[in-house]
């Protein structure tokens, strides 16, 4: 009888190259990975068929649940590398010895989920996962370095606001809704972190450009066992950069992809990710003498009172082998903490601690989630912990409980508690707390909502502080519900009138009555710090140039322009309307996916290309998101079609003008093209 695989027109051989047999979950090798088992050519097919069963059944069940906050993300292996240890603080390892510790990252959105795209407007998580030679320290934060609540209590409420409303089931990774400005409208102690989500801040350029935040205070604990208040703070190499706003939105259509594929790409092309791990240590003195309270985690410490102290560096230098393996089931714990780290009693963090172990369960389905690799640590573990779903341990021997005296007997007893581990730091004091009563309250300087607020609106450019006015007034325009836009610009006047002005101006409101703080705001000194423009880092490096070619163009000038751009550590992709003759096809390829886009045509081309619609949004989009063009007056008809009006961002093809203009964007273009 004729074989019915025939048909694949490869004889029904399996073409195998070298690879191993294929075999059964339970190692049976299989002869035929194409056809299930029938009873006859044309047959139903038979409960027998035990490697079509196993194959389904094992593919049914693949997904597991998503995070129900973070769920889409992207991670990369890598080292810490402490380069300036810090023993006077700190007993962990990890940060009182020079050396390197290997890490996992994972950096996510918040709200949308695990199939949402790269680049809405959302905070992004920061999460890595040391894997010390004292057990694995969790660093679980954001790119912004205050929250929206102050108390973990608030948490669902917050999450079940932004995500997707509960009747309607969108809108997807997206706060511009009624239910989630109707919640923080009501919680005045979130309008610090609505300035930032508001800011350019929310519309990170690759996630290799965001800064990261601890957010919390935590405690360092020396070898004396003296404390030390500290906040974490991660500084990208690249600097930071950010999109603008129609650039984020046309990005989430051209590649949602954008930033993981942002992020692969850079490691897998040896141009390594880096961070630098900087500190901010305070003691109770310092702490007191405040406006705000240290353990209140929608509060932050000004870099101009307590510089960011650098004490190593992170480097990201190998992609996963395996998305679902590492990134999906990676199980960060902010209770992972290591001896010489600690907990503050920060109300937020405090709920966290209880979270994030409860969370994996509900994920990852068993209390033995840490036997995962990724979650493994590296370094020896013992308990007396057994049993349980999904065990892969096999502890040999009787000593499953403590004490024992199996010793005595010559058996093996089992670990011992030492004096080295980690012991709970003890003074509940320190900050002023006094831990007779149990209270549901929340400290007296918790009740300044604003101060900070208006600390970051006051300490951005006026650029900036145009963008959050857009970003209010846009996402206030999604917003049905009239008195909730009210109550939002009743809280814009405490932060600042012209705000409030502007935002009403552009959603053509009424201006309500200020909202009345409960503790009135005071002026803190602006900060440098909090702006990204104030400090960005002009630079190509890590940046993509799109050079656009036509069937006419200058190749030599094409070679001259790659080289300058790669020589400052940019790299190059050429674009055609034909795949076949460049890199990429340009229907395919908006200038969204570049920092700066250069066009390398002659008259004929550009003649023909004024007529050809993604053409005229290549340039016409990289003109309205303040970019570098690089052109000769060949390309004028093209130009002229997309609108551009020269200015400084608009060069020749010179490489030196060209590369010095591409490693920035022009922003003072803005007030001509929005
Ligand atoms: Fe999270 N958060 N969170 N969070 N969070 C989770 O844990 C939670 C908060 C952060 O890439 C969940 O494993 C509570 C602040 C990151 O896997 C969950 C509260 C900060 C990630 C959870 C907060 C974060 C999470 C969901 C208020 C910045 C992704 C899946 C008390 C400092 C980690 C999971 C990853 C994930 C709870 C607030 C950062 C449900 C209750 C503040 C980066 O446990």
């Amino acid at each position: 009888m004729s074989r019915i695989s025939d048909t694949r027109g490869n004889g029904g051989e399996l073409h195998q190259t070298g690879g191993d047999a294929l075999t059964t979950n339970h190692g049976v090798p299989l002869s035929d990975n194409q056809n299930s088992l029938r009873a006859g050519v044309r047959g139903p097919t038979l409960l027998e068929d035990f490697a079509l069963r196993e194959k389904i059944f094992h593919f049914d069940h693949e997904r597991i649940p998503e995070r129900i906050v973070h769920a889409r993300g992207s991670g990369a292996h890598g080292y810490f590398e402490c380069t300036d240890p810090i023993p006077e603080l700190t007993r962990a390892g990890v940060l009182a010895k020079a050396g390197r510790t290997e890490v996992f990252v994972r950096f996510s959105t918040v709200a949308g989920g695990a199939g949402s795209v790269d680049t809405p407007r959302d905070v992004r998580g920061f999460a890595v996962k040391f894997y010390t030679q004292e057990g694995n320290w969790d660093l679980v934060g954001n790119n912004i370095p205050v929250f929206f609540i102050q108390d973990a209590i608030k948490f669902p409420d917050l999450i079940h606001s932004v995500k997707m409303e509960a009747d309607k089931g969108y809108p997807q990774a997206a706060s511009a809704h009624d239910t989630f400005w109707d919640f923080v409208s009501l919680m005045p102690e979130s309008m610090h972190m609505i300035m930032w989500a508001m800011s350019d801040r929310a519309i990170p350029r690759s996630l290799r450009m965001i800064e990261g935040f601890g957010v919390h205070t935590f405690r360092l604990v020396n070898a004396e066992g003296k404390s030390t208040f500290v906040k974490f703070h991660w500084k990208p190499k690249l600097g930071l950069q950010s999109q603008v706003w129609n650039e984020a939105v046309k990005t989430a259509g051209a590649n949602q992809d954008y930033h993981r594929q942002d992020l692969w790409e850079a490691i897998d092309s040896g141009d390594f990710p880096e961070w630098e791990l900087g500190i901010q240590t305070f003691d109770a003195e310092w702490a007191a003498k405040q406006p705000y309270d240290v353990l209140d985690a929608t509060k932050l410490i000004p870099e101009e009172d307590i510089p960011v102290r650098i004490v190593g560096r992170m480097v990201l230098d190998r992609n996963p082998d395996n998305f679902f393996a590492e990134t999906e089931q990676v199980a960060f714990l902010p209770t992972n903490v290591v001896p010489g780290i600690d907990f503050s009693d920060d109300p937020l963090l405090q709920g966290r601690l209880f979270s994030y172990l409860d969370t994996q369960k509900s994920r990852l389905g068993t209390t033995n989630f840490h036997q995962i690799p990724i979650n493994a640590p590296k370094c020896p573990m013992h308990n007396f912990q057994r049993d349980g779903m999904m065990q892969m341990a096999v502890p040999k021997g009787r000593a499953n409980y403590e004490p024992n005296s199996l010793h005595e007997v010559g058996e093996d007893p089992g670990p011992r508690a030492s004096e080295q581990g980690f012991a709970t730091y003890k003074d509940m004091t320190d900050l002023g707390n006094k831990p007779e009563e149990k209270l549901r309250v929340r400290a007296e300087l918790f009740g300044d909502h604003y101060s900070q607020a208006r600390l970051f609106y006051r300490s951005q450019t006026e650029v900036e502080q145009g963008h959050i006015a857009d970003a209010i007034t846009f996402e206030l325009s999604k917003v049905g519900l009239g008195h909730v836009i009210q109550r939002v610009l009743g809280h814009l006047r405490v932060i600042d009138e012209d705000l409030a002005e502007t935002v009403a101006e552009g959603l053509a409101e009424d201006l309500p009555d200020a909202a009345k703080p409960m503790r009135e705001p005071v002026d803190m000194a602006p900060s440098d710090a909090l702006s990204i423009m104030k400090r960005a880092k002009h630079t190509l490096q890590g940046r993509k140039v799109g050079i656009l070619i036509g069937d006419g163009g200058d190749m030599d000038k094409v070679e001259a322009l790659k080289a300058a751009v790669e020589a400052e550590g940019g790299s190059v992709m050429l674009i055609a309307k034909e795949r076949g003759k460049a890199e990429a096809q340009l229907a395919g390829s908006p200038s969204v996916l570049f920092d700066a886009v250069a066009l390398v045509l002659s008259a004929e081309d550009a003649a023909k290309m004024a007529k050809f619609k993604p053409a005229v949004d290549f340039v016409s989009d990289a003109f309205a998101h303040l970019k570098a063009i690089g052109a000769e007056d060949a390309s004028a008809k093209l130009l002229a079609a997309a609108g551009v009006v020269p200015d400084a961002g608009v060069t020749k093809l010179d490489p030196k003008a060209f590369v010095e203009a591409a490693a920035r964007r022009f922003y003072d273009r803005e007030a001509k093209v929005w």
